[in-house]
C-alpha cells in the first residue's frame, strides 16, 4: 500500500508548487502534481525527476573530511569539532568569518531562520544581489516596495506582457495560468524578448527589441501616450509625484529615436502603447533576465513608469514579497543581531581569492558554479589559509572543493515552513520520508554549532514559534490546522514612498545620488569583434541542480546564422568564448532565435573542456540596487575544432 502526502517545492522558482509524493516501503517512488490554482495537475521536468534526484549516487550522505587521499567519511561528532574549533578561533574576529547561502531551499526555517547563527555570531554575508537587485530596488525608489497584482486577480487582466521573461521555461504554472486566462476570456499575451525565446514563440505578439535598450521603449510609449493625451489624469493627480518633470524628461524618446535605438519599428511601439492604453487593467511582468545589466534598475524603473500614467495600480508583477505580512527579519534575527561586514555578490570570487576570509560555511548554494568570475570564487576557496565548509543534499562543484563536507536532508526529509515570491500561500511541509543517511537539516546543524560553541540560548530559538510571530497567530493557527494558509496581502493602492505617491520624480533616488527621473541606457554597445552572451533558464535544471538526472548543462552556445558565416562556424564545431575573467570551450548551435551579435547559453552550461560558463561573467556591480551585470557579458569567440561532417 502506497501513501500520498502533500510537500510544497521549496526550489527558488516562481511557481512553488504543491506536489504529492507516493511513498512505497519508505522511499518516495513517484511525485505527482495537485489540483490547486497554482499546480493546476501539472509537474515540470524537474519535479517528475525527483525521486531519481533523492536517490541519485551524488547524494551526500555522510559528513566528510578532506585528506591528502580525497574524501574521508566522518561522524558528525568528529566533522563537528573540526568546524567549531576553526570557527571558535575566529569569534573574535567575525569579519574574516563569511557566511555563503542562497536560494537552494527557500523554506523560512531552512533558510531564514538557520542564518540566525551567523547573524549572532556577526559573521560577514553577502548583500543577497545576485537575482532582482537592480529591479528591486528601482521598484522601492518608485513605488516603495516591488509587490504587484497577486495571481488569483488574474482573471480581470485584459493584457499580459512578459518583458524579458521566459515564463515557458522559468515559471511554467504561471505560463499555463495565463494562458488559460487567455482562453477564458480573450485576454492577450505579448512578449517583448531580444530573442524568439520559448514564451515569444507562444505568444499573441513577439516584440523582439535590441538587449538593453528596454528602457528607451518604456519611456518612448510613455512619451507617445502623454502627446496623444492617452493617460488618466485623474490617478495621476491622486496617485502621482512628478508627472510634469517625468513628460518633459520624456519628450526626447520621439517616435523615431526609439525605433532606431531599439530596432523595435515605430508601428510596433504606436500599436503596443495603444494596447496598454485599450486594455486595461494590464499586468506587466518583468523579469530578473531583464535587469541583470548594467543599467538594469533604471530599465525597470522606466517600464514601471507605465503602470502609473495609464492608471493600473502597481499594473505589474516583479516579486511579490515585499506585500507579504510576514516578517522576513524577525525569523533572521536581524531585529537582534547585524551582521559585521556585507560584501556584494557580484565580488566574492575577487575577495575571496585576495584572502579577505579565513572560514567559509557554504549553503543552499553552488557558488564555485554560480557566481560571476567563478575562477576567482574557486581560486579562493582553494587557498590554504581557508577553511570551507559545505552542507549540501548532493556533491556540488563547490562541495568538491570542501575541506568538510555535511549531508542535508532535501525538501521531503524534513519539516519546514515554505512561502515563496508570486503567490500568497504559505505552507507546512512535514517530512514525507526519514532523512537520507546521516542527514541532518540546516535547523539541527545551526543548533549543535550553538551548543557546541556555547553561544546564547537565543539563538537556538523554537523555529515554530518565531515564524508564528512573524505571519501572526491567525495565519499560523490555520497553516497549523490545514497545513496551507493565505497570507495577508498590502492593498495595491498603497504607496510607502516618502511622498506616499508612486515617484515618477523618486525622491529617494535624488537623496541618494541616483537620477530622480528613470535614466535608462539605450542599449548594449559593442566594440569591434565582441558578442554579447546571455544565459538563461533551461526546463531540466534548476541551476545547476538536476545534472545527475539529466547530464551536465549543455554546452551548447547558440549562434545567430550571418555571424556563423561570418566566423566560418556550423552547428556541432566547437568555439572558444573568452574574455578578460576566463575562456570555456562551447558547442555551436547556428539559430535565427537569437540576433545578431548575441550569443545565448543555457545558465551555468558546462563547456566541453567542464568549465562553467560562468567563469566568462562580468563580475560588475550595478549602480541602482547594487545588482548583478550577468546579461552584459561580452565575449570574443574563435573556433577551435570543427565536427567531422558527414557528405
Ligand atoms: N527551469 C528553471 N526555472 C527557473 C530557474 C532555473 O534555473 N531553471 N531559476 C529560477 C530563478 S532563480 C530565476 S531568477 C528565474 C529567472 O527566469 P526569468 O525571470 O524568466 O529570467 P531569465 O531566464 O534570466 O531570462 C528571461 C529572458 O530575458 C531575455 N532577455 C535577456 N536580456 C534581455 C533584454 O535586454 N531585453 C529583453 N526584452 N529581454 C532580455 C532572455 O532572452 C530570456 O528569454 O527563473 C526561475 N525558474
Ligand atoms: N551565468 C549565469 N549565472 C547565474 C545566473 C544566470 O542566469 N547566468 N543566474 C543567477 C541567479 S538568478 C541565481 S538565483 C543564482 C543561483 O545560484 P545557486 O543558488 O548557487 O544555484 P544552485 O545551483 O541551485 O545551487 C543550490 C545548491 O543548494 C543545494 N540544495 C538544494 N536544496 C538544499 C537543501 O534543502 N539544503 C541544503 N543544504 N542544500 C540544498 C543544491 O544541491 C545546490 O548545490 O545563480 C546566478 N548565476
Ligand atoms: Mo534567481
Amino acid at each position: 500500500m502506497s501513501q500520498l502526502i502533500p510537500v510544497t517545492c521549496a526550489r527558488n522558482c516562481y511557481d512553488n508548487c504543491r506536489l504529492i509524493a507516493e511513498v512505497s516501503g519508505g522511499k518516495i517512488v513517484r511525485v505527482r502534481a495537485s489540483n490547486d490554482l497554482i499546480t493546476r495537475g501539472i509537474l515540470c521536468p524537474k519535479a517528475i525527476a525527483d525521486p531519481m534526484r533523492i536517490y541519485s549516487r551524488s547524494r551526500v550522505l555522510y559528513p566528510y573530511v578532506k585528506t591528502v587521499k580525497g574524501f574521508k567519511k566522518v561522524s558528525w561528532d568528529e566533522a563537528l569539532s573540526l568546524v567549531t574549533s576553526r570557527l571558535g578561533e575566529l569569534l573574535s574576529n567575525p569579519s574574516e568569518i563569511l557566511y555563503l547561502e542562497y536560494g537552494g531551499n527557500i523554506g523560512l526555517m531552512t533558510r531564514y531562520f538557520s542564518r540566525r547563527l551567523w547573524h549572532f555570531i556577526k559573521a560577514a554575508v553577502t548583500d543577497y544581489s545576485i537575482c532582482d537587485a537592480g529591479g528591486g530596488e528601482a521598484l522601492r525608489l518608485m513605488y516603495g516596495s516591488t509587490y504587484g497584482i497577486l495571481p488569483k486577480d488574474y482573471s480581470r487582466v485584459k493584457l499580459f506582457i512578459f518583458w524579458g521573461f521566459n515564463p515557458v521555461v522559468s515559471a511554467p504554472h504561471m505560463f499555463n495560468l495565463i494562458k488559460d486566462v487567455r482562453s477564458r476570456g480573450g485576454a492577450s499575451i505579448v512578449t517583448i524578448d531580444i530573442r524568439s525565446s520559448e514564451t515569444a514563440k507562444l505568444s499573441d505578439v513577439h516584440v523582439r527589441i535590441k538587449p538593453g535598450s528596454d528602457g528607451v521603449l518604456a519611456l518612448g510609449i510613455a512619451n507617445y501616450l502623454i502627446s496623444e493625451g492617452k493617460t488618466d489624469e485623474e490617478f495621476i493627480k491622486k496617485y502621482v509625484h512628478g508627472f510634469k518633470e517625468f513628460s518633459e524628461h520624456v519628450s526626447k524618446y520621439d517616435l523615431r529615436t526609439v525605433e532606431e535605438l531599439t530596432g523595435v519599428p515605430r508601428d510596433e511601439v504606436i500599436d503596443l502603447a495603444e494596447a496598454l492604453y485599450e486594455s486595461r487593467p494590464f499586468c506587466i511582468l518583468m523579469s530578473y533576465g531583464l535587469q541583470r545589466r548594467v543599467g538594469g534598475g533604471e530599465i525597470v524603473r522606466s517600464i514601471a513608469s507605465l503602470p502609473a500614467i495609464l492608471g493600473v495600480h502597481r499594473g505589474f508583477y516583479y516579486g511579490n514579497r515585499d506585500g507579504l505580512y510576514l516578517d522576513y527579519k524577525h525569523i533572521q534575527g536581524l531585529h537582534l543581531w547585524s551582521p559585521s561586514r556585507v560584501i556584494s555578490m557580484q565580488k566574492v570570487g575577487k575577495y575571496l581569492a585576495r584572502g579577505d576570509f579565513k572560514f567559509v560555511y557554504v549553503h543552499l548554494t553552488n557558488p564555485a558554479a554560480t557566481l560571476p568570475n567563478s575562477n576567482k570564487v574557486v581560486e579562493g576557496l582553494k587557498r590554504s589559509d581557508v577553511f570551507v565548509v559545505v552542507h549540501d543534499t548532493h556533491w556540488s562543484d563547490t562541495a568538491k572543493l570542501a575541506d568538510v563536507v555535511l549531508p542535508a536532508p532535501t525538501f521531503y526529509e524534513k519539516r519546514d515552513v515554505v512561502c515563496g515570491y508570486w503567490h500568497n500561500c504559505i505552507y507546512l511541509n512535514e517530512s514525507v520520508i526519514e532523512p537520507l543517511g546521516d542527514s541532518l537539516s540546516e535547523v539541527e546543524v545551526m543548533e549543535k554549532l550553538a551548543e557546541q560553541l556555547n553561544l546564547s540560548p537565543s539563538v537556538v530559538a523554537d523555529p515554530l514559534k518565531v515564524i508564528r510571530e512573524a505571519v501572526g497567530d491567525e495565519v499560523f493557527g490555520k497553516l497549523l490546522r490545514e497545513g496551507v494558509a493565505e497570507i495577508p496581502y498590502r492593498p495595491l493602492s498603497e504607496y510607502q514612498t516618502p511622498t506616499g505617491k508612486i515617484e515618477l520624480y523618486s525622491t529617494s533616488a535624488a537623496a541618494k545620488g541616483l537620477s530622480p527621473l528613470p535614466n535608462p541606457p539605450s542599449g548594449e554597445v559593442l566594440s569591434k569583434g565582441e558578442y554579447l552572451l546571455i544565459t538563461s533558464a533551461h526546463p531540466h535544471y534548476m541551476h545547476t541542480q538536476f545534472e545527475d538526472v539529466y547530464g551536465v548543462v549543455p554546452s551548447d552556445v547558440t549562434i545567430n546564422d550571418s555571424d556563423a558565416c561570418k566566423l566560418g562556424v556550423s552547428d556541432g564545431d566547437v568555439v572558444e568564448l573568452y574574455n578578460e575573467f576566463g575562456r570555456v570551450l562551447m558547442r555551436v548551435k547556428v539559430s535565427s532565435d537569437v540576433p545578431q551579435g548575441v550569443l545565448w547559453s543555457p545558465r551555468h552550461a558546462k563547456g566541453v573542456d567542464g568549465k562553467r560558463v560562468s567563469v566568462l561573467m562580468s563580475d560588475d556591480v550595478e549602480e541602482v540596487g547594487g545588482g548583478s551585470v550577468l546579461n552584459s557579458t561580452r565575449v570574443k569567440v574563435r573556433k577551435v575544432k570543427e565536427v567531422a561532417r558527414k557528405h
